[in-house]
């Protein structure tokens, strides 16, 4: 196998993420060993191949025993395989299992009467048993009994996919670990070992997609040379059940075609675009299809031609459907000069298009309507389109939670919005419904994340930044997973099984969501950061675009702070469907954590502690550099749990993170004081600098900036 992990390690640098082979302790390792003495996989083919290679480099590692592979099942045999290739497989009674796990899932089983028992995986296709054999080697990492073993798993979505953000220049836009993975310089003729490594993680959590480029998109990845090099990374993540992706930008038929126009119902641009999706198709046989940002942020679209965004989308979708691919249109669309609320403007837009869409087309939706703020409540989209498939899009990437530097658990995120109901089709219409498409009989389903992974040795910068790629793929395969049970497991593959570790090391977790909410943006306040890098706090950004400013946002004056989004003020409040839009409606019910997103609030309105909004928000603030601190203190006092060197690099992010939070603290408060007029409440520590320090601090060649930058 491809992979630079070793069994032996001489330092923990984060490089292996989840897939970390260390010895097993007792008592697991006894029944492990008498259990798993050799491997049975029948059949031939790449996945196959991969799923071999993991075991046979994983479970010496695992039992520190030799587990050969045979060609028959002897006592102690592991067999993993298809009924189709495998006669041992056939041979049991599995077919009411398999038949429910259609084409991606797999039974693992403890077969009984086999002594030990004889443990099997088994799936309808390669890449169902690849997908059973990383989720065997979980359970041997996590330590569990293998008597009584049965685990029946399927996706509930179809498209799990990272998008990444990544230019052909090797930066990446929102980017904070390092350089891009892709070394389109080198490639097709150098393949980094690395692709292999980051498609068996991907592959262990079941994502099987990717989009390789930026969403604000160059055409030239979709010129030859280019093509090139994407069918070799498409080369290396096949056997991994990997799709890859590219984005395509709107304009591309004048840019690199030598057309004139882009108009999406010109017949020279629709004949561009079939011959061009033909061409990919002879480089990139399972080519998944293109993802589109259009009319968003200074990207072309078809609003230049007049035409609508399902114009766009369709002109695409046909150029797709002859070889089987989707396009992914995203709903992430505003534009300066349409006076509406921002947090309206996708749903006008879109809303009315529901049903205009091909059937190969999806809308890919963020989770709320703005852009990935630490808290927004869900897209009003969502129960909006029942006749499009909608696809989540969550923010992986730090982009505006503390970048790579502050430890933020992002589950609890990822799940608020899963596990909101819309109400649109009664109780229950959850968005995890909407998204898997069981809600409105969709067989097209997705979830997309965008990625925050690098160049940099541990793949994502902070130690814990992986736990949110690993617990976007585990929600995307299982959106009913916990966000407790994802972040045990994580820790456990990561760090070690060590409860007196993993209790406290998980309660931090679950923590750091809601710590990094109250000392950046409490009480439903949002989009308050820098202006463009968006490091650090800048509730003063004012002047240029109107709707990337943060006065627009907060819109705090001497009566009060807040955006009127209620049938008095921009009626966001309206798309939603009720009973959400009534509870968010009246002030009295609206739950403070959206209170400032829908309302307009008074300085002195008696919020549910009793206390004013303005000691409120005070303490909140305050609160957050506390639970900083809380975790702080945690983190400390496992130092005998975690290896030096991780141990160390945790501590001193958090460090940082503490310095943060107590920047974001000071700096708002400060400047929401000038409005306020009100002194600090007692139990808020009195700020370290003035206001006009906080104002005057500039921060050159932040990572995550193209040069070329907006917002
Ligand atoms: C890729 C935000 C980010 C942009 C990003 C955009 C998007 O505006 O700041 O960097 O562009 O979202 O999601 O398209």
């Amino acid at each position: 196998m491809n992979t630079h992990f070793p069994c032996k390690r001489i330092s923990e640098d984060g490089y292996e993420l989840w897939l970390r082979y260390v010895p097993v302790a007792q008592p697991a390792l006894a029944e492990y060993r008498a259990a798993l003495t050799h491997i049975v996989i029948d059949g031939v083919s790449a996945t196959l191949q991969a799923a071999r290679d993991e075991l046979v480099f994983a479970l010496p590692c695992l039992l520190g025993a030799s587990v050969p592979l045979a060609d028959t099942a002897g006592r102690g045999a592991l067999v993993a395989g298809t009924p189709h290739r495998s006669p041992l497989i056939a041979a049991l009674d599995l077919e009411a299992d398999l038949a429910g796990v259609g084409d991606e899932g797999y039974v693992i089983t403890a077969v009984p009467g086999a002594e030990p028992n004889r443990i099997v995986i088994a799936a309808n296709t390669d890449i169902g048993v690849l997908y059973g054999v990383f989720h065997f080697l979980r359970h041997l990492q996590t330590h569990q009994p293998l008597r009584g073993l049965r685990v029946v798993s399927a996706p509930k979505i179809r498209l799990r996919m990272l998008n990444h953000w990544d230019n052909l220049d090797g930066t990446v836009e929102r980017g904070y670990a390092g350089f891009s993975l892709w070394d389109w310089h080198k490639l097709p003729d150098y393949l980094d070992p690395r692709y292999t490594d980051y498609a068996r993680a991907n592959a262990s959590i079941g994502i099987n997609a990717v989009s390789l480029t930026n969403v604000n998109a160059n055409a030239l990845v979709l010129t030859r040379p280019y093509l090139v090099k994407a069918a070799a990374l498409a080369d290396v993540f096949r056997p991994y059940g990997i799709r890859v992706f590219l984005t395509a930008r709107f304009s591309a038929p004048i840019e690199i075609g030598g057309l004139d126009t882009a108009d999406p119902l010109d017949p020279a641009v629709i004949a561009w675009w079939r011959a061009k999706a033909d061409e990919i198709y002879a480089h990139i046989p399972d080519f998944g299809g293109f993802l589109v940002k259009a009319n968003s942020e200074g990207q072309p679209g078809p609003h230049d031609y007049g035409r609508s965004h399902s114009d766009g989308a369709n002109l695409l979708a046909d150029a797709l459907a002859p070889h089987g691919g989707v396009v992914i249109w995203r709903a992430f669309v505003y534009d300066e000069n349409v006076a509406e609320d921002r947090a309206r403007q996708a749903y006008s837009d879109l809303a009315p298009q529901d049903g205009r869409f091909r059937p190969n087309a999806l809308l890919q939706v963020k989770n709320g309507p703005i852009d990935f703020q630490p808290r927004e409540p869900y897209h009003p989209l969502f129960g909006a389109m029942p006749r499009t498939p909608l696809m989540l899009e969550v923010q992986i990437t730090q982009e505006y939670l503390g970048h790579a530097t502050h430890l933020v658990y992002l589950a609890p995120l990822f799940a608020e919005t899963l596990d909101a109901d819309t109400g649109c089709a009664g109780p229950g219409s959850l968005v995890a419904h909407v998204v898997d498409g069981s809600l409105d009989g969709h067989a097209l389903s997705g979830m997309a994340g965008v990625s925050n992974i690098g160049s940099d040795r541990n793949w994502c910068g902070h130690p814990f930044a992986a736990a949110n790629w690993y617990a976007f793929g585990r929600l995307a395969w299982d959106h009913r997973l916990s966000t407790e049970q994802i972040a045990d497991e994580w820790l456990r593959v990561t760090f070690g099984n060590d409860e007196r570790f993993v209790e406290p090391a998980k309660a931090m977790m679950i923590l750091s969501r809601e710590a990094v909410v109250n000392y950046m943006t409490p009480l439903g306040l949002h989009h308050i950061m820098a202006r463009n890098h968006h490091y650090g706090p800048g509730p003063w950004v004012a002047g240029g675009r109107r709707d990337w400013t943060s006065v627009y946002y907060h819109q705090a004056g001497p009566d009060g702070i807040g955006f009127d989004r209620t049938a008095s003020g921009s009626n966001a409040i309206g798309q939603y469907c009720s009973p959400f839009r009534e509870l968010v409606a009246d002030l009295d019910t609206c739950p403070e954590e959206y209170l400032l997103w829908f309302h307009r609030v008074a300085w002195d309105h008696t919020m549910k502690s009793g206390r004013t909004l303005w000691d409120e928000l005070c303490l909140r603030y305050q609160h957050g550099v506390e639970m900083v601190r809380e975790m702080q203190r945690t983190w400390d006092a496992l130092s005998g749990y975690v290896d030096a060197a991780r141990f160390e690099h945790v501590r001193t992010l958090l460090a940082i993170q503490e310095k943060e939070a107590r920047w974001w603290r000071d700096a708002c408060l400060l400047y929401f004081q000038t409005f306020s007029g009100r002194p600090l409440p007692k139990g808020v520590e009195p700020p370290e600098e003035s206001l006009e320090y906080y104002l005057n601090l500039t921060h050159y060649y932040v990572p995550g900036i193209p040069e070329r930058r907006f917002g």
